[in-house]
C-alpha cells in the first residue's frame, strides 16, 4: 500500500498516540507487507499496541478510504491495452489478498482484466522472496522468465528479479531512481512504457509524437522561477506557483507537456511546458515551466496565465550538456507546435478558461 492515502490514514491514527507522522518514514514501507509495516512503525515510534493490533486497526480505517485511491496516471490506459489483446495479467500484491480486492473494486474494469489476483497472505513469505511472481505465473499458466513484471516499490524488484522475471520499475516517490539499479529499465510513469520492448503489443494512441490527454487546467499569476530560463537557456519559462495545484498535479506525471496559455490583456498563445525537478538543473522544488511559442517585447510577470493542458510529450530527462538539453527542448517546440495545428488540439484553443477576464484564480 503505497499511495497517498495510507500516508493520510497514518498520520490519523499516530495523532491518537499523540505522535506525528513523519513523511521521511515513506520510503521505509513501500512495498512492505502489512505486518512488515506494522513492525517498523510501531518500533520506531514506540507505540504501545502489537503488530496485528496496528494491522487491525490500521486497515480497518484504511477500508473506509480505498474508493478515494485513483489510479496511477497511465494505468487504465495500460490496463485496457493489454486487456483489449488479450495478454494474460496478474496482480500481485505485498497487501492482503482481502485489501488488494475491495480497493480494485472501485476502479472501473479491473476485476474483469486480471485473471489472477495473489496476496501476500497466500504464500509463505512476501516480496522480496520471489514466492508471489512464482505463484502469479503459476496460476497464470506462464514461465516466469516469459513474464513482466511492473513493479514500484523497490522490494518488489527484487523480487521480479528472484523470480527470473523482466521488471521494469516505476517508482513511486520522486528522484529515487539510483535505488532501481536492480530493474531492467526504470521508468517515470506508466505513460512511458514502451510494451514493444518486452515483446508486448505497443500502444497505438501516440499522434504525432504527442500522447493525447483529457485537458486539465491550472493558472495563476506569473512568478520569478529561478531566473535561469532566459539567462542560462535561452528560453523564458512563465513559472506558475505549485501552490493550490497538489492534486492535478500528482494526477499528472513530471514531464514535458503542451497546450494552450491564455494571458488576461493578451491574447492565447501555443505552449510548450514541462513540470518536475529538471534534473539536469535537480531542483529541490516541483516547478510548473510554461514557455509560451510567441515572441514578447516585455516582461509580463504578476499578469493572470491561464493553461488548458491538452498533451503529453516526453518525461524530464538529464543531459550530458546544456545544448543538449537545450537543443531537446527546441524539438519539443517544434512537436508542440505542429500537434497544436491539428483539429483533435487546436479546438481547445477556444476553450473559455483561457478567455481570462478580470477575476482572479479559477
Ligand atoms: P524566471 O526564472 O523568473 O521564470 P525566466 O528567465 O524563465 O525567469 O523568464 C521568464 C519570464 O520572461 C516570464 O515570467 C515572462 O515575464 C517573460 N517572458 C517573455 N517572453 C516569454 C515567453 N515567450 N514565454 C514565457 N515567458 C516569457
Ligand atoms: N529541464 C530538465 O532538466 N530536463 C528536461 O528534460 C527539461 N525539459 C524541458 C522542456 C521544455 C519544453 C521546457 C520549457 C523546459 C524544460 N526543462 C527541462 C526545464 C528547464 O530546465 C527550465 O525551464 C529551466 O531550468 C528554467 O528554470
Ligand atoms: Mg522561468
Amino acid at each position: 500500500m503505497t499511495d497517498g492515502m495510507f500516508s493520510e490514514v497514518l498520520k490519523t491514527f499516530l495523532v491518537k498516540y499523540g505522535k506525528e507522522w513523519d513523511g521521511r518514514e515513506k520510503h521505509k514501507i513501500v512495498g512492505k507487507t502489512p505486518l512488515e509495516e506494522a513492525a517498523i512503525i510501531v518500533e520506531d515510534y514506540g507505540l504501545p499496541c502489537a503488530k496485528h493490533e496496528f494491522v487491525n486497526e490500521v486497515y480497518s480505517m484504511f477500508s473506509d478510504h480505498l474508493c478515494k485511491v485513483k489510479a496511477l496516471p497511465g494505468a487504465n490506459r495500460l490496463i485496457k491495452h493489454l486487456s483489449c489483446h488479450g495478454v494474460p495479467m496478474a496482480l500481485a500484491s505485498n497487501s492482503h489478498r482481502a485489501t488488494i480486492e475491495s480497493k480494485i473494486s472501485y476502479q472501473h474494469g479491473w476485476k474483469e482484466s486480471f485473471s489472477v489476483i495473489v496476496g501476500s497472505d497466500e504464500v509463505r513469505t512476501g516480496k522480496p522472496s520471489p514466492d508471489i511472481f512464482l505463484e502469479a505465473a503459476k496460476r497464470l499458466n506462464m514461465e516466469p522468465s516469459s513474464s513482466l513484471v511492473i513493479e514500484d516499490s523497490v522490494i518488489g524488484v527484487m523480487a521480479g528479479k528472484a523470480a527470473g522475471m523482466e521488471v521494469v520499475a516505476v517508482p513511486s516517490l520522486p528522484k529515487q531512481t539510483h535505488r532501481y539499479t536492480s530493474a531492467d529499465e526504470v521508468i517515470n510513469s506508466l505513460l512511458d512504457l514502451q510494451p514493444e520492448k518486452w515483446g508486448l503489443p505497443p500502444f497505438q494512441d501516440w499522434i504525432e509524437g504527442t500522447l493525447p490527454s483529457e485537458p486539465w487546467y491550472v493558472g495563476g499569476p506569473v512568478v520569478k522561477g529561478l531566473g535561469r530560463g532566459s539567462k542560462v537557456l535561452g528560453i523564458p519559462t512563465a513559472n506558475l506557483s505549485t501552490e493550490g495545484y497538489s492534486d492535478v498535479l500528482s494526477e499528472h506525471p513530471s514531464g514535458v507537456y503542451f497546450g494552450w496559455a491564455g494571458l488576461s490583456t493578451r491574447g492565447v498563445y501555443k505552449m510548450v511546458m514541462s513540470i518536475g525537478w529538471n534534473p539536469y538543473f535537480d531542483n529541490a522544488e516541483k516547478t510548473i515551466e510554461p514557455w509560451l511559442l510567441h515572441e514578447f517585447d516585455e516582461d509580463f510577470y504578476d499578469e493572470e496565465l491561464h493553461l488548458v493542458i491538452v498533451g503529453y510529450i516526453r518525461p524530464e530527462a538529464n543531459f550530458p550538456s546544456l545544448e543538449t538539453l537545450i537543443t531537446k527542448i527546441h524539438e519539443d517546440r517544434k512537436v508542440a507546435e505542429r500537434a497544436l495545428d491539428l483539429p483533435l488540439y487546436s479546438k481547445y484553443r477556444d476553450d473559455p478558461y483561457l478567455k481570462i477576464t478580470s477575476s482572479k484564480g479559477q
